[in-house]
């Protein structure tokens, strides 16, 4: 990035860099390319500004996302995403410049279409790094961000996949080249399919690049490392790069992300506002299937608000609540069982975390209520100290729940000697959410949560078929899960919709 000073610096200097809304959102219009002109691989603004291209009103045009000039019911002017203004993603990636250090830039790639079988594919999923640099939303794209000259300021390169009539016909819209500078606010940028060519020019002088492009896929199982092996690898773009000066973008990313914006926070909320009335609407219905009630909440956190689920439902009759990832949802609900639920909807990138458990036949039997308000005093009593105040770290405040819930099954009558709570509570009470469920991936949980913060708070007590447990208590499973947003006084319940107490729930049928 050692060639001069990118057109788009200019530009959003001036518009952005003056805390005003981008270009489009200034005059409700966009400059984009016309429809009969040609476009170059690698644009290098003035000239395509001056000559090429003129003002179209972009509600007429086509985008690879939805865009407030095209789906206004969506997006309001001056955001990117829902809920997220161009402004704050350029903020995001001045935050992230600042923290490289000088002459290194960072790559952060999008993510790819996933095949199902065939020519079938899943739901694209955006890369959660990109999406949260860039706002866009398509596969087949790259940036490269760096520090401006000043120090003060960033640059951001944006390559995507050019327009193509004729795959787009198949595909659907995509934003194109012009987009990304008129649109995302990118410096510059360039088509895709040229990226061979284009990155050797843009990366020749970096002292540093920092990426995850080039470290080991970390979902990959067991089995698939033994097949195919996952040594550091060797691409095309690895070669590009000194391998010195390669380092992890994680650690960085991590530092970003922990911390939510208002924005962020306000967007998390009315996923679980959406959510946690889903869930208390399915507890007025008594389901005799999981599979009815599993798609029931599917259609009430979209019918809510939401886009999309947040994760794969957990609807988990009896016992099967006992497995902690329960996700095949196709048993029988039976009367005098409970039925433990983890499920949620996610909204404008961000998601909700909900775990709910009650009676099928919406009355507690004696040690279910038993069972149930031993881990809601846990519960509630935990989601009280998040805040800043507190000075807790997701560590602290397991350790505090295990004592807190080994407290409370003593006094239901188990036997809580040895590692008795580290069998019946298996899992950690909170982790980090945001984007992802499991959010930044890696970010210590020895860290003070702050304001600002956001993450789950979700004692579960599992019974296993022991003669070791009470007998009236074997094979229940009680799970309760809320998100929070932690705030230095007091926290956030992000999903107070969701009814918890006995109750409440049992109200529900009346
Ligand atoms: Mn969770």
């Amino acid at each position: 990035m050692s060639h001069g000073r990118p057109i788009g610096r200019t530009l959003r200097t001036l518009l952005v860099g003056q805390s005003r809304p981008v270009i489009r959102n200034l005059h409700s219009s966009v400059r984009c390319a016309q429809p009969t002109q040609p476009h170059t691989s690698c644009h290098s603004g003035h000239r395509s500004r001056s000559r090429l291209y003129s003002t179209v009103h972009a509600g007429d045009l086509q985008f690879g996302q939805p865009l407030s000039e095209t789906h206004p019911h969506l997006l309001k002017p001056g955001e990117l995403t829902p809920g997220i203004t161009a402004q704050e993603y350029a903020n995001r990636r001045t935050r992230l410049a600042q923290k490289l250090p000088k002459g290194a830039v960072a790559v952060v790639a999008a993510a790819d279409v996933v095949q199902r079988t065939g020519s079938c594919f899943y739901e694209f999923h955006q890369d959660p790094d990109f999406l949260y640099l860039t706002g866009f939303n398509e596969p087949e794209a790259l940036a490269v961000i760096g520090q401006d000259a000043s120090g003060q300021d960033h640059t951001f390169y944006l390559y995507v996949r050019e327009k193509d009539p004729k795959a787009e016909i198949w595909d659907g819209a995509r934003s194109g080249t012009q987009a990304a500078v008129d649109v995302f606010n990118a410096d510059e940028t360039g088509d895709i399919s040229s990226i061979k060519t284009i990155l050797p020019r843009v990366l020749g002088d970096v002292t540093q690049v920092f990426t995850e492009i080039t470290q080991p896929n970390p979902a990959a199982s067991g089995l698939w490392r033994f097949l195919y092996g996952t040594p550091r690898r060797k691409t095309d773009f690895a070669e590009l790069i000194d391998s010195r000066k390669i380092k992890q973008l994680r650690h960085t990313m991590n530092e970003l992300r922990a911390y939510k914006s208002p924005a962020e926070i306000d967007l998390m909320r009315e996923a679980g506002r959406a959510s946690g009335k889903a869930h208390t609407e399915a507890l007025r219905t008594h389901f005799t299937g999981e599979r009815e009630l599993d798609a029931y909440l599917r259609y009430r956190f979209v019918s809510n608000g939401c886009d999309q689920i947040a994760y794969e439902p957990v609807v988990a009759g009896g016992r099967n609540g006992l497995g902690i990832h329960y996700i095949r949802n196709d048993d029988v609900l039976h009367d005098d069982e409970m039925v433990l639920i983890d499920a949620a909807g996610k909204k404008g990138g961000y998601i909700s975390d909900i775990t709910r458990t009650w009676p099928v036949n919406g009355k507690f039997s004696a040690a279910q209520r038993d069972l149930y308000q031993a881990v809601l005093n846990v519960q509630r009593t935990l989601v009280s100290m998040c805040c800043g105040d507190a000075n807790m770290s997701l560590d602290k405040l397991h350790s505090i729940a295990e004592k807190f819930l080994e407290d409370q099954l003593k006094h239901i009558g188990f036997d809580m000697s040895g590692k008795a709570v580290e069998t019946l509570f298996p899992h950690h009470i909170s982790h980090y959410i945001g984007m992802d469920v499991h959010d930044t991936v890696g970010y210590s949980r020895k860290a003070v949560i702050r304001e600002g913060h956001c993450i789950t708070i979700e004692p579960g007590i599992y019974v296993p078929d022991d003669e070791r447990w009470p007998k009236h208590f074997r094979n229940m499973a009680v799970r309760i899960e809320d998100s929070v947003a932690v705030g230095e006084a007091k926290p956030l319940v992000l999903t107070s919709e969701a009814v918890k107490e006995i109750a409440d729930i049992e109200g529900m049928r009346e």
